[in-house]
């Protein structure tokens, strides 16, 4: 099957705007009346749900912050009494104070269908056996995506994130045939497996739904290889359900958004102001069919582009450009702006590494130091100390020519760069800024 929801996934534009207006006016209604915040924030605006007539008009709503959830921690911006909550989740944000999302029971239901959307677009049936590598907890990856394969009829396999030989074992003898974890630990995955003795023709694995953090098209091309699959992109934040936001096709030119569910909106992320399709700047999204945590305008921080034209695979849902990092992930390295991603894009071009990488920043003598430490394949380790230095020159080169900056690159001892079983940490910043 290649289409879960054909009704909302290739729905004419007319139809979704139609649609979408319906719903977005109903949500504004929503929270004017039933959450003090945002009525505080549009009478301040001189705003009232009446003056919402079209999807035209979001424009005219307030932003809201990830720092409106933490200033109101941890129920404050709930749309409807505590007894209708029936599951809470928090981000896992590494800073500040973290945000807490509750779903009544129609959110589940709103989840697994755009989780059903997501994993049957990436190949998964009622056939499939689903191994859901990532965390469950208050992480909204494993259950998230639990439901969705349950609701495709999949067999689900619950292992949740760690446990990489269990995971490896599991993988080979119950048939897994679609993986869904983060990017980084699908690597971690193929590496172990390639240490055990596992040739990805002994699996029965066929595709993997990977996402929570950036990744290069050259990871994707990695993992593909080693795993033999076919590696789609998904996309989610905790605030405006979890994965499940926006998905790959087969085609893999861009993620299809659930439309029907979030608007999107791409801003420019200083002056605020709303950009025209494939221009890049900040993804905003308003939910119009959230019960317990409707926001209007969320700022995400993410950085992609949106594409209205409609996709070979027959989906009109717009298209999203596969996020290359968050405004507040990039670091700005002697007035240049540099995304981790861009620097593993070109670690996996030259290739002559393993794909595990991390970034150091500091400030010495008022001048920020960029260091590239990539860890040595085990074959390139008992080379000669000549050639890992042609390599070391190589990509400082190639980032001095890609990106326009200096860095100063270190080949490690392979396997010395810690591995992650979740969201991987690519960057150390020093700097007391
Ligand atoms: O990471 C939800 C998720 C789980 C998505 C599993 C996909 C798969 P949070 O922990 O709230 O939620 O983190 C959300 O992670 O704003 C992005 O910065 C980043 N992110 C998520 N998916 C992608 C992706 C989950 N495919 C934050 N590409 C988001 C790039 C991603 N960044």
């Amino acid at each position: 099957m290649k289409f879960w929801n054909p009704t909302y996934e290739c729905m004419s534009r007319e139809e979704m705007t139609r649609v979408q207006t319906e719903r977005l006016i109903n949500t504004v209604k929503k929270i004017y009346h039933n959450v003090p915040f945002y009525r505080d924030k549009m009478q301040k605006k001189g705003i009232e749900p009446g003056d919402i007539k079209s999807i035209d008009d979001l424009k005219n709503l307030p932003f809201t912050y990830k720092q409106d959830l933490r200033d109101t921690y941890p129920y404050g911006l709930f749309a409807v009494p505590l007894s209708e909550i029936v599951r809470i989740h928090a981000s896992s944000g590494t800073t500040g104070r973290q945000t807490v999302v509750g779903y009544t029971r129609r959110d589940l239901d709103t989840w697994s269908e755009v989780m059903a959307r997501t994993l049957t677009s990436a190949g998964g049936s009622k056939e499939s056996f689903i191994q859901v590598a990532y965390g469950y907890g208050l992480f909204t990856g494993g259950l998230g995506t639990h439901y969705g394969a349950e609701r495709i009829g999949a067999s689900v396999i619950p292992i949740s994130g760690g446990n990489t030989k269990r995971q490896l074992q599991i993988m080979k003898d119950f048939g897994t045939t679609l993986l869904a974890c983060t990017p980084s630990y699908a690597l971690y995955l193929a590496e172990e497996m390639e240490e055990a003795g596992i040739k990805k023709e002994d699996l029965k694995l066929k595709s993997g739904v990977f996402g929570a953090e950036p990744w290069s098209t050259n990871m994707r091309n990695e993992i593909e290889e080693r795993l033999g699959i076919m590696a789609i992109d998904i996309y989610g934040l905790s605030e405006i359900i979890g994965p499940g936001v926006a998905t790959e096709c087969p085609c893999k030119c861009g993620l299809h958004i659930q439309e029907d569910h979030f608007i999107p909106e791409i801003i420019d992320p200083v002056t605020e102001e709303v950009l025209p399709p494939g221009t890049k700047g900040e993804l905003v999204f308003s939910t119009v069919t959230k019960e317990g945590l409707p926001l209007i305008r969320y700022r995400t921080r993410d950085i992609s582009s949106l594409n209205y034209e409609v996709c070979e695979c027959g989906r009109t849902l717009v298209r999203m450009s596969k996020v290359t990092g968050r405004s507040d992930d990039m670091l700005i390295i002697r007035g240049v702006n540099v995304f981790p991603s861009q620097i593993e894009s070109v670690l996996l071009e030259i290739g002559e590494t393993a794909p595990h990488y991390l970034l150091i920043v500091d400030r010495i003598e008022n001048l920020d130091s960029l260091e590239v430490w990539v860890e040595m394949t085990p074959n390139l380790f008992s080379d000669e100390v000549k050639r890992i230095e042609d390599i070391e020159r190589k990509i400082r080169k190639e980032i001095e020519s890609t990106l326009g900056i200096n860095a100063k690159v270190k080949l490690v001892e392979p396997k010395s760069i810690e591995r992650s079983e979740g969201k991987a940490k690519r960057v150390i910043d020093k700097r007391k800024l």
